[in-house]
């Protein structure tokens, strides 16, 4: 019978959490707020087509990405043309007739961009969002005089539409807020350089939508707090709605065997055992994004703790087992396992980082299952 996937090692991602994600977030914020669902990095290493399908089910209006390949890709994969697209990142001028026949909305931070842009023809309206630089220091408008002559720039195409302007706010996440402050009245501040209003006026990510709800203009940017995780540590007593957690890591149990005291484990030979003990072999390692720093970590195996011993392979790593447990059995890496639970937060402090990193290392050979109502309702596997 032919298969998604042959591999012992999945990721299951729970739709339903995403539903409940995207809809706390738009009934915090108000029916006036839009939500766009933020599906760069294949949503966040979660599935983009999925998830953006599920986010417009639960009332986001809009979807934003990175740059424009991964806009293309969602139209490719069946996000209807009136459903709005807005690049994040910069795009080449060049391909701005091509964004404009697609209904994608871009980014533009740079009269340049404008002046480029003024060279190639139109066929469909191109709707534009101009970015202003608050403090964040990545992309953006930071003058009065730039913008007027990005306006005037603009006015020389009809088809060039002023659909937004929107600028990212660098710590709304952090307890101190006196940055965030800084940034929003810089924002209110050039919001009155535009000589018209545009519709869709955004400055919110999760964070400030979560803790500024009054705040967000008509717009609310919602990337990590869609996938169910707190936008920083310090966020998670200030979330005004629990968040649900959608995605999780499985495989199972492909060798075990009984080692005897003094036997080594894996590349290097660092591992030895103690005792006689029960080792298993799981078959993930970190070309899938299970990375080597994994090792010292535990996962769940029949409902305990078993750590990681010794390297992490490209493809497999070992673990040590409570006890002599059959093949095939599974072992959860992030995720639950009879009431204990492993979450990306854990993961991320293991590796200190931050969660945003986790789900999106995962690599493609790993792949996503998809549930709604606990039941599969799709398998994407980038491999086969
Ligand atoms: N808007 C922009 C411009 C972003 O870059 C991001 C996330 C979001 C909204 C969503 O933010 P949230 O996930 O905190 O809700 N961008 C990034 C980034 O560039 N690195 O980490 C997150």
């Amino acid at each position: 019978m032919e298969r998604a996937f042959y591999r012992d090692t999945w990721a299951e991602i729970d739709l339903d959490a995403i539903f409940y994600n995207v809809q706390s977030m738009k009934k915090h914020v108000g029916s006036h707020v839009d939500v766009i669902a933020v599906v760069k990095a294949n949503a966040y290493g979660h599935g983009d087509i999925q998830v953006a399908k599920t986010a417009l089910e639960a009332g986001a209006t809009r979807l934003a990405v990175a740059f424009l390949d991964e806009a293309l890709a969602l139209r490719k994969k069946g996000i209807p043309l009136d459903v709005p697209i807005l690049v994040l990142g910069a795009t080449n001028p060049q391909y701005a007739p091509l964004a404009a026949k697609e209904n994608i909305s871009l980014t533009v931070y740079q009269s340049q961009w404008v002046e480029e842009a003024l060279a190639y023809a139109y066929e469909q309206p191109l709707m534009i969002h101009i970015k202003f630089d608050t403090g964040m220091g990545r992309l953006g408008v930071k003058t009065k005089e730039e913008i007027e002559r990005m306006i005037a720039l603009m006015s020389q195409q009809t088809g060039f539409v002023l659909e937004g302007v929107y600028t990212h706010f660098a710590t709304a996440d952090e307890r101190k807020t006196d940055y965030f402050e800084f940034q929003y009245d810089a924002f209110m501040r050039m919001l009155k350089w535009l000589p018209v209003t545009p519709p869709v006026i955004h400055c919110a990510n999760s964070a400030a939508g979560l803790r500024y709800p009054d705040r967000v203009f008509n717009a609310v940017r919602l990337g990590i707090s869609m996938y169910g995780l707190s936008p920083s540590q310090e966020m998670k007593t200030l979330l005004p709605y629990p968040l649900k957690e959608a995605f999780s890591l499985h495989s199972r149990l492909t060798h075990v065997k009984k080692v005897k005291q003094g036997e080594k484990i894996s590349y290097g030979a660092t591992y030895e055992a103690k005792t006689d003990e029960w080792i298993g072999t799981v078959p993930i390692g970190y070309a899938d994004g299970w990375l080597r720093r994994m090792q010292h970590f535990s996962v769940l195996v029949d409902g305990k703790r078993a750590p990681i011993v010794g390297r992490v392979c490209m493809d497999q790593m070992m673990i040590r087992l409570p006890y002599e447990l059959p093949i095939g059995t599974k072992v959860t890496l992030i995720g639950e396992q009879q009431g204990d639970r492993i979450s990306i937060d854990d993961v991320a402090a293991h590796l200190h980082t931050i969660n945003y990193e986790v789900p999106c290392t995962i690599s493609y050979r790993v792949p996503r299952i998809f549930l709604k109502n606990k039941s599969i309702i799709e398998v994407r596997n980038a491999v086969l």
